[in-house]
Parts: structure tokens; C-alpha cells; sequence
């Protein structure tokens, strides 16, 4: 993937500093993806102010993971992590259909961030490979897609596992990103 990935987007940003946030509910299979990807090393922060991020630096491209939900008191700080970012993708854990609500609200909370206002939106709809996983179109449903006004986006089923929709997930998005959106 790690070779794939410089075909991808190399030409994608030029050398302007971008950054690419991976974000979602824990246990999504966010981590999972990062270290899929083999573009580098991972460099977890120290979470001082009480939550953890996973940096992995591509070039100019930077992708930063942390987990969504649980305290509202930290959420001020993630605002650090807003500025110059092309692309938000939403990992969501297709077979928890118990936190599909928060979920939701988590995503739409995040696209109500002013400075995250012209970023495109890959969903990936993860662990595509367990049973009782929704499908892609009960995923869109769920976290209700349809109201995303004003923005790209795109929803893909994924396992991390297996390493599959990946690939057609980030095709789907240097293409958006070198046409123009983000
Ligand atoms: N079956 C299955 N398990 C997955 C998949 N992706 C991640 N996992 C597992 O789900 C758990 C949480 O993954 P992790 O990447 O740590 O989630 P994060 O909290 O979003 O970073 C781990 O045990 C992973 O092995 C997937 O596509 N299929
Ligand atoms: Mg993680």
C-alpha cells in the first residue's frame, strides 16, 4: 500500500502542508487502517492534555488519528489538529450497531467545525468481515449522510483486517482532492 499510496497522492498536494484527519468512535479500527497503509512510522503523542494522537508524516501529508466520544472537556484542544486538513475519514465499526447513534452525532459534530468546513469526507464503513456488519447503504442511513450539505463525500465498505476497500477508498479521494474539492 505504502507504494501505491505515493502514486496516489504525490501529485495530489504538491509540497503545500496538508493534513488528513482519521477519526471515529474507539475501537472502530482506526489504528488498524493507519498501520495498513504502510506509509511510515507511527508516532504516538503523549496525551497530555488527555487524549492520544497517532501521527504518521507522508511526505508533506500529515495523517493524525485520535478516538471521538467520551469526554467533552478535551474537545477545545482538538481544534490544534483543524487547521489545513483536506480530507476527514470517518471510520466507523459496521457490526456495533449499539453506538451507531453516537456515532452519528459525532460525525456531525465535527462537520460543524467552522475550520472544517471545506474538507471532503471518505466514510469507511469497517469490518465489512464480521457477521451482522451493516452494509454500506444501512451505514448511510445511520449516521444519515444525506444531510451533509455543501461537501464530497464518499462512502466505502472496508476490512482492515483483510485489507480490503482501502485502496478504492483513497482512490475515490486523491481523485476528489486533485479535481478540486478539499
Ligand atoms: N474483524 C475485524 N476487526 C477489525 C477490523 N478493523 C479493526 N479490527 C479490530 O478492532 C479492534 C480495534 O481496532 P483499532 O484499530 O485499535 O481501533 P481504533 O480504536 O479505532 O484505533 C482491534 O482488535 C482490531 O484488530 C476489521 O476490518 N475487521
Ligand atoms: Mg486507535
Amino acid at each position: 500500500m505504502g507504494l501505491l499510496f505515493s502514486r496516489m497522492f504525490s501529485s495530489v498536494f504538491g509540497n503545500k502542508e496538508a493534513r488528513i484527519l482519521v477519526l471515529g468512535l474507539d475501537n472502530a479500527g482506526k489504528t488498524t487502517i493507519l498501520y495498513r497503509l504502510q506509509m511510515g512510522e507511527v508516532v504516538s503523542t503523549i496525551p497530555t492534555i488527555g487524549f492520544n494522537v497517532e501521527t504518521v508524516q507522508y511526505n508533506n501529508i500529515k495523517f493524525q488519528v485520535w478516538d471521538l466520544g467520551g469526554q467533552t472537556s478535551i474537545r477545545p484542544y482538538w481544534r490544534c489538529y483543524f487547521p489545513n486538513t483536506q480530507a476527514i475519514i470517518y471510520v466507523v465499526d459496521s457490526s456495533d450497531t449499539d453506538r451507531l447513534v453516537i456515532a452519528k452525532e459525532e460525525f456531525h459534530a465535527i462537520l460543524e467545525e467552522e475550520e472544517l468546513r471545506g474538507a471532503v469526507v471518505l466514510i469507511f464503513a469497517n469490518k465489512q468481515d464480521l457477521p451482522g456488519a451493516l452494509d454500506d447503504a444501512a451505514i448511510t442511513e445511520a449516521l444519515e449522510l444525506h444531510k451533509i450539505k455543501n461537501r464530497q463525500w464518499s462512502i466505502f465498505k472496508t476490512s482492515a483486517i483483510k485489507g480490503e476497500g482501502l485502496f478504492e477508498g483513497l482512490d475515490w479521494l486523491s481523485n476528489t482532492l486533485k479535481s478540486g474539492g478539499g
